[in-house]
């Protein structure tokens, strides 16, 4: 962190009770300090007040990494514009990132407490308080839903678990309907995979290693109820894993380490498309700037205005600069926020009314299931899931077998599912808050629930197993309070053309999630790459 802050939260073990009043014991918390790994990046010059640039990309998530890239190669000078921190720099404890079993400082956008998406443990509530900080994850609060979002160089790239999933083939038509599949299976979708380095788990080590006994009572549970059970890739490096098994290598997805960060194995994008961006000269990344206003300039092209803020928050400077062209690729909410306001307030007025629709949460629902104290998940759990379970075509549904890194036995099985939740949502602007809504109703997750269930009441019943009640809440079964897979709210071909043109502006694009209708029946991102890397194409061959 190049703003090093000293404040680091408080340290203690938590300790967690068995609803049987005996102590199943204490989370195994890693006091070990391991030299970081070498910084990925240099130090960022940030951008000057004043400046002028060819182009400017909003975010530095997928779509803003792949825009950067090919803009580069095709010999555009860009500045990518990242309201989070740059996470190149180890805290005192050696590592950038914190542990997902010792939240502190850095594990937070701006908040007090944590707000981990697993929020209870055995009935128990898990949150603590951290110092205020511009960490790593934003738990972003809607009235009906809670959005996790990545926040710094890399984007959602920082805090994911890295599944890296191509969707099937007869579910594309209803993910991206005016987009045509051929090219996408034949050209994006292996480009993105390229550029992103995805890979897939080795089936023998699979197997064998103790850190994914969780996944095989998965797979034994899900076959025994008759479903498919798929390996899923990733862009983990595996034979880093392999390393950290053996005790040969620096843990990290062995040591917990994912949703605040991973600080030795995944290949984030930091590691990937923006050090290849970075290596072309052209490309100059700006952390801890926050866009809040697009508008055409007098002479051509549009005025930019950022905040320079500081690790508390705080605005530290307010730069004007124009661009040429501006590419939206602050995520879903971040691009519609955007949008929405820019159009409601006179700065755009002219964007057209799909803006800030199709919102949709990709169908996130997640669970838990308790074991037979015969069938254990393992106290060592890789952080970085591998394998699903696919009932879309007959139940809507497609889970994934989620890990529950505590470093103690829970006896649980943990799910992440993705399901064909057909609801979308709005963001419209509040004059009176001076802030953008989003009209999800917590009801709306019904169906989620409703199709992850198709997967689990059946394993229940032929394992003769009940669901947790103690992970979202006192007797809360369904954690349908959020959602990883913020999708839409400038869907592609209503509020752009059908290459992610804004309607009414030439020379702004949106290039990230924003595009996407709600769903993509598997993970994201490597749908939100392979889309980008399509329309950077057609932008770079007809409008530079
Ligand atoms: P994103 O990666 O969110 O990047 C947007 C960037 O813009 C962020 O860095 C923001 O800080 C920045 N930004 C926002 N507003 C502004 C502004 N006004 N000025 C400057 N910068 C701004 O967008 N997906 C998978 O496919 N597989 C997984 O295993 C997976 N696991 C996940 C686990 C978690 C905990 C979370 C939160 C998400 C997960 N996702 C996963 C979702 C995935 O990370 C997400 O779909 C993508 O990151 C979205 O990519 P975008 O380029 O749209």
């Amino acid at each position: 962190m190049s703003d090093s802050d000293p404040r680091i939260g408080p340290v203690s073990r938590r300790r967690f009770i068995v609803g049987t009043g005996s102590i199943l014991g204490a989370a195994a918390l890693s006091g070990r300090v391991t030299a970081a790994r070498a910084a990925a990046l240099p130090a960022a010059a940030p951008i000057a007040d004043g400046a002028h640039v060819p182009a400017l990309v909003i975010g530095t998530g997928y779509g803003g990494s792949v825009a950067a890239l090919r803009l580069a190669e095709a010999g555009v000078d860009v500045q990518m514009i990242e309201m989070g921190m740059a996470w190149d720099t180890p805290g005192s404890d050696g590592k950038i990132f914190c542990n997902t079993r010792e939240p502190d400082y850095r594990s937070y956008w701006l908040r007090t407490r944590t707000k981990a998406p697993l929020n209870y443990f055995l009935g128990f509530p898990i949150d603590r308080s951290i110092p205020r900080y511009t960490g790593i994850l934003d738990a972003e609060e809607f009235s009906g839903i809670t959005v996790y979002q990545g926040r710094g160089v890399g984007g959602g790239s920082l805090v994911n678990g890295g599944m890296a999933v191509t969707p099937k083939r007869e579910n594309f038509a209803a993910i991206l309907p005016s987009v045509n599949a051929d090219e996408m299976y034949d050209t994006y979708y292996p480009r993105a995979r390229a550029g992103l380095g995805v890979g897939t788990i080795d089936p023998a080590w699979f197997d064998s290693t103790a850190c994914y006994q969780y996944a095989r009572v998965g797979r034994k549970q899900a076959q025994r109820s008759g479903f498919p059970f798929v390996f899923v890739p990733d862009v983990y490096d595996w034979d880093y894993m392999k390393q950290e098994a053996a005790g040969t290598a620096p843990q990290s997805a062995l040591a917990g380490e994912i949703l605040y960060g991973n600080n030795y194995g995944k290949k984030s994008l930091q590691k990937t498309y923006i050090a290849q961006a970075r290596a072309t000269g052209r490309v100059t990344v700006s952390p801890l700037h926050k866009v809040t206003s697009v508008a055409p300039a007098a002479g051509g092209g549009y005025t930019v205005v950022i905040d320079q803020i500081n690790t508390n928050g705080d605005t530290t400077a307010t730069k004007t600069v124009t661009a040429d062209k501006v590419l939206f690729a602050a995520g879903s909410v971040g691009t519609s926020k955007l949008l929405v306001k820019l159009k409601a307030t006179g700065a755009l007025p002219g964007l057209n009314d799909e803006v800030g629709k199709g919102w949709g949460d990709n169908g996130n629902v997640m669970c838990g299931r308790a074991n037979h104290l015969w069938d254990p998940t393992g106290s060592l759990q890789s952080a970085i899931p591998c394998c699903g379970i696919d009932n879309w075509a007959a139940g809507g549904a497609f889970a994934e077998v989620a890990p529950l890194p505590t470093g103690i036995e829970t006896y649980a099985s943990f799910y992440l599912s993705i399901t064909k939740n057909p609801n979308r949502a709005q963001f419209t602007w509040n004059a009176a808050t001076g802030q953008v809504d989003l009209s999800w109703q917590t009801s709306w997750k019904q169906p989620s629930i409703d199709m992850a269930k198709s997967i689990f009441d059946k394993i229940n019943a032929k394992e003769g197993t009940i669901y947790r009640t103690d992970l979202f809440g006192v007797y809360k079964i369904w954690g349908d309070h959020l959602t990883y897979h913020p999708l839409g709210g400038a869907v592609l071909n209503k509020a752009t053309d059908n290459y992610g043109r804004l309607a009414g502006y030439p020379g702004l694009y949106v290039i990230d999630g924003s595009l996407i209708p709600g769903n993509t029946s598997v993970n994201p991102f490597v749908t939100i790459t392979a889309l980008a890397e399509r329309n950077i194409e057609k932008i770079i061959a007809t409008d530079l």
